[in-house]
């Protein structure tokens, strides 16, 4: 952090804290009951990424070596010398930013979120805050989160770095949560010297990379009641890059000064993975994150990975939701990335390219996602996504303005439709070899 920005930092710190004093006695408009003012830039963002639909989600650290996912630390309850050894080789020599990038173009996605520090407590970027990181600990001494941000400025898709919260290693995660094990960590440690770390490290990652989209936490759920001084870290990101998203992944209701409410391996609203919460903000930006296979980092014994048409399927049901799809990658620890993802990216760049017009820009439609399939909409254009329906004859219920002419998207054939009032029925042609979503669009208005 430059000095400046390090003097304005904790200027702001100062006060954020006034603030805290100030809001309950009404003097500060930081807070407006349970309305919280947000400015227009992060307004802005908040439109931008709501548009965006689409992400990449890159998980890839010291234990992507190990090829058992990203929690092999905990798991096979490695101490934290051994870990530190293991961190001390690792030296990913065919990274290659403009590579992903290039394959993140080619995907369609519009921005890119990637780990900077795990829950292994490694720091994937340069930082002065301890020596453990990519630059300082391993022979590759590159800081690859430079690298992926330049190349991401160059072709105009936004970065985002995911945070952990939760840490296995520093000694001052104290007391630990859920995760706690006996790794060879002293049972103390100095719980704000611990918050100070983080928000140092969070104000290297929003200062020394260029525009940054946000910050995506992650491990707040280790131990949830614990001081962690939310309104501290992110008054402080938002005061450093006010434009900056704040996208927590404590699987709770969104709490004030954060942007995105995002859901982990479930469509909002759904709990198939059993952390999610029910509640769906109609305020906020949404965002499901997804892994292709079953694992977030490289796991060389995972092949289970999703088919093409099941990811079409969940790009168009987030879609549908509302929702943004943050499909998410395993680098393996050289750096390259398994041909089976970048098959998939490839894929659904492809498809994006006929259909995209139906998900980017996009809200969700006028009928709630169905078992055959979902709605989106842009303006007075509403897109009938069939992904699942044998019949002929597909009825949706009123869509509150009247349906003045409907088509392909593919090819723009005519679409025969009953808008009756009570309803509109579409005579939809066949399924053509190999198409995952038949999309009909539908011109509407209030006129005839
Ligand atoms: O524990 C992490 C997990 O490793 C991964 O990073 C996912 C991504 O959404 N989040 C956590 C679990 O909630």
């Amino acid at each position: 952090m430059n000095r400046l920005a390090l003097v304005l930092a904790v200027l702001g710190l100062v006060l954020a804290s006034l603030g805290l004093v100030l809001a309950p006695l009404g003097l500060t408009g930081a807070r407006a009951g349970a309305q919280e003012s947000v400015p227009a830039e992060r307004l802005a963002a908040r439109r931008w990424f709501a548009d965006a639909k689409f992400g990449l989600f890159i998980h890839w650290g010291v234990y992507s070596q190990l090829g058992a996912g990203e929690w092999v630390m905990h798991n096979r309850k490695i101490a934290v010398p051994d870990y530190e050894s293991l961190a001390a080789t690792f030296n990913p020599v065919r990274f290659d930013a403009a590579a992903w990038v290039a394959l993140a173009r080619r995907a369609g996605v519009r921005y890119v979120t990637i780990t900077s520090r795990h829950h292994d407590g490694f720091s994937m970027f340069k930082t002065a805050q301890t020596p453990y990181n990519i630059v300082d600990w391993t022979p590759f001494k590159r800081d690859p989160l430079k690298e992926l941000a330049d190349a991401c400025h160059a072709s105009g898709i936004k970065l985002f770095f995911y945070y952990s919260q939760l840490d296995w290693h520093h000694p001052d995660y104290w007391p630990r949560g859920q995760t706690a094990w006996d790794n060879g960590r002293p049972d103390r440690g100095d719980w704000s010297r611990y918050l100070a770390f983080m928000n140092a490290q969070l104000g290297e990652l929003l200062t020394n990379y260029g525009a940054v989209g946000g910050i995506w936490f992650d491990g707040m759920w280790d131990k949830p009641d614990a001081p962690w001084q939310l309104d501290t870290t992110y008054a402080l990101i938002h005061r450093l890059s006010p434009a900056a998203l704040i996208i927590p992944n404590h699987h709770e209701h969104p709490r004030p000064g954060e942007d995105v409410q995002t859901f982990e391996q479930d469509l909002p609203g759904a709990n198939t993975a059993g952390f999610n919460t029910s509640f769906v903000s109609g305020d906020l930006p949404l965002e499901t994150s997804l892994t292709m296979n079953d694992s977030w980092g490289f796991n060389i014994t995972d092949k289970e990975f999703k088919p093409v048409r099941t990811l079409v399927g969940y790009l168009v049901r987030a879609a549908g939701n509302g929702a943004n799809l943050l499909l998410n990658v395993g680098p393996r620890p050289d750096g390259t990335i398994s041909p089976e993802f970048v098959a998939r990216l490839d894929s659904l760049g492809a498809w994006l390219g006929t259909y995209g017009t139906a998900i980017y820009g996009t809200r969700a439609g006028p009928v709630p996602p169905r078992s055959w399939g979902a709605t989106t909409r842009r303006g007075d254009t509403v897109f009938v996504h069939v992904l699942d329906w044998p019949d002929p004859l597909l009825a949706l219920p009123p869509l509150g303005a009247r349906v003045r002419r409907a088509y392909m998207l593919r090819g723009g054939a005519l679409v025969r439709f009953d808008d009756t009032g009570a309803g509109v029925t579409l005579a939809l042609p066949a399924v053509a070899a190999g198409e995952l979503d038949r999309v009909v669009v539908l011109v509407t208005g209030t006129g005839r």
